[in-house]
């Protein structure tokens, strides 16, 4: 996962403080043991995880280190890591995540939830995701109470080129949820998304018309949205919601944002109910496959490349790279690949959270200015842009009126342009030199 920020940060600073304590330790005490037991808890309960949840977590520790004899162990500080890395992805959910597909035909999900929880968003973002797997979603609009919400799923509908079914204001949910299944059905879409109405509080008639509609179309998947940020009563919420609905699994959303994280780590403890997604901002491809056992891994600062490639994959267009790296190869840099690469990089997110990602990282990382990095990016990307495109292909033709008017067209110093032009003939050397190199090599 990658996150502008990641909730856990100060969990994780705090276990991995902990747990370096007792790493590479040839021996450990039982008074060690105790004391790195106590330090999980406390670190748990400050990060907000539910009160029961860390009791139960903390026994578990407790049993499998006896059980496994970590005082005696050759490397005990390593197998204590290796046993709260295995609990924490029990914690989090172990069995399988996805989505369960009808074996044919038509797949029908619901998405339900408290309002503003970001049910319309993550429709969206999952028909997006789904649509690059390959399947052919369409959205159902089952918020009808307000205009402005079927406007809202119309407009991610067209960002994404997906169908959106409505029949307007006028018509009964249910009629128009009906409607839009055989429509489905008939125009070969294999994935319907309902997007339901939400209501501030769990209100009955929100929760019968919810039945209602599952009553009608037996969805294959029952999705709730739980936003991160609600704190402790989020259990609450995904319990009520679970009890009348029979949930199938759990969408954390704004998980990219600035909570505490511990009320997300204990949702699925104390519903049972799987997290499938979560929500990681506000764009379109926010929406990420939840793994346990990767979160576990960043929780207790050992990094996820698994991730890190994967979205480096998805986000990064891999034309306009492999363009570049043959012009790289050629011995052709220009400023446009420059800048392109710059645009590409940017795309993963800022440079602390990418460190992130990197085992053992994670304490440069919190020492990076993101947005000293963000302005000095933003400050090269226009002073190309305010070149001509003479200029991007060989700035050598500049001369110092030119390096003025761009300056001034980039609201930056002669010295800034200059700068980037050092930096670009020492890459351009580079790269040439490399180039020179293929030939040795077979690429
Ligand atoms: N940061 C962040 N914001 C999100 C995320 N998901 C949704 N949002 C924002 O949360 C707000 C509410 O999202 P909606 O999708 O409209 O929520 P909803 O549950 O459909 O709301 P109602 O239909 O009014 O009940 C919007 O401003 C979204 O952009 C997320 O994962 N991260
Ligand atoms: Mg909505």
């Amino acid at each position: 996962m990658l996150y502008n920020k990641f909730m856990f940060d100060s969990l994780q600073e705090k276990l991995t403080k902990t747990l370096r304590n007792v790493q590479g330790k040839g021996k450990l005490s039982e008074r060690n043991m105790e004391e790195t037991l106590k330090e999980i808890r406390v670190a748990l309960l400050e990060s907000d995880v539910n009160y029961q949840v860390v009791k139960d977590f903390l026994e578990k520790v407790r049993q499998e280190s006896i059980g496994q004899d970590v005082l005696n162990a050759v490397e005990p500080g390593q197998l204590l890591i290796k046993i709260v890395n295995d609990e924490l992805i029990r914690l989090l959910g172990d069995e399988d995540n996805e989505i369960h597909f009808a074996p044919e035909g038509l797949t029908t999900i619901m998405i339900v939830g408290l309002q503003g929880t970001g049910k319309t968003t993550q429709a969206a973002k999952l028909a997006n995701l789904l649509k690059k797997k390959g399947r052919k979603p369409m959205l159902v609009a089952a918020d009808i109470i307000r205009p402005a919400a079927i406007d809202q799923l119309k407009t991610l509908g067209d960002q994404i080129n997906v169908e959106v079914y409505s029949e307007g204001t006028e018509v009964k949910v249910l009629t128009q949820v009906e409607n839009a299944i055989a429509y489905a059905k008939q125009k070969g879409y294999d994935v319907a998304i309902i997007d339901t109405a939400g209501r501030l509080q769990i209100d009955e008639v929100l929760m019968q018309e919810l039945k209602d509609i599952k009553d009608l179309v037996h969805p294959e998947e029952i999705l709730l949205t739980v936003d991160a940020l609600t704190g402790q009563d989020i259990v609450n919420v995904a319990n009520s919601f679970n009890d009348l609905l029979n949930v199938t699994g759990l969408i954390l959303t704004k998980f990219d944002g600035d909570s505490k994280g511990g009320a997300a780590l204990s949702v699925k403890a104390v519903t049972g109910v799987p997290i499938k997604y979560t929500g990681v901002g506000e764009k379109i491809s926010d929406l990420e496959t939840f793994h346990p056992d990767r979160l576990a891994q960043r929780i207790l600062g050992m990094g996820d490349v698994v991730s890190f490639v994967e979205k480096a994959q998805e986000e990064m267009d891999m034309k306009k790279a492999e363009e570049a790296a043959n012009h790289l190869l050629e011995g052709k840099f220009t400023m446009d690949d420059l800048l392109n690469s710059i645009e590409q990089s940017r795309k993963l997110g800022p440079l602390s959270s990418i460190m992130k990602m990197m085992p053992g990282m994670s304490d440069m990382a919190n020492a990076i200015n993101d947005s000293d990095a963000d302005n000095e990016l933003k400050r090269i990307k226009a002073i190309i842009q305010s070149m001509t495109p003479a200029e991007r292909e060989d700035p050598s033709i500049m001369r110092s009126s030119h390096k003025r008017r761009i300056a001034k067209g980039s609201g930056t110093k002669v010295e800034d342009v200059n700068k980037l032009c050092n930096q670009y003939d020492k890459m351009k050397k580079l790269f040439k030199n490399m180039s020179s190199m293929k030939s040795l090599f077979k690429f």
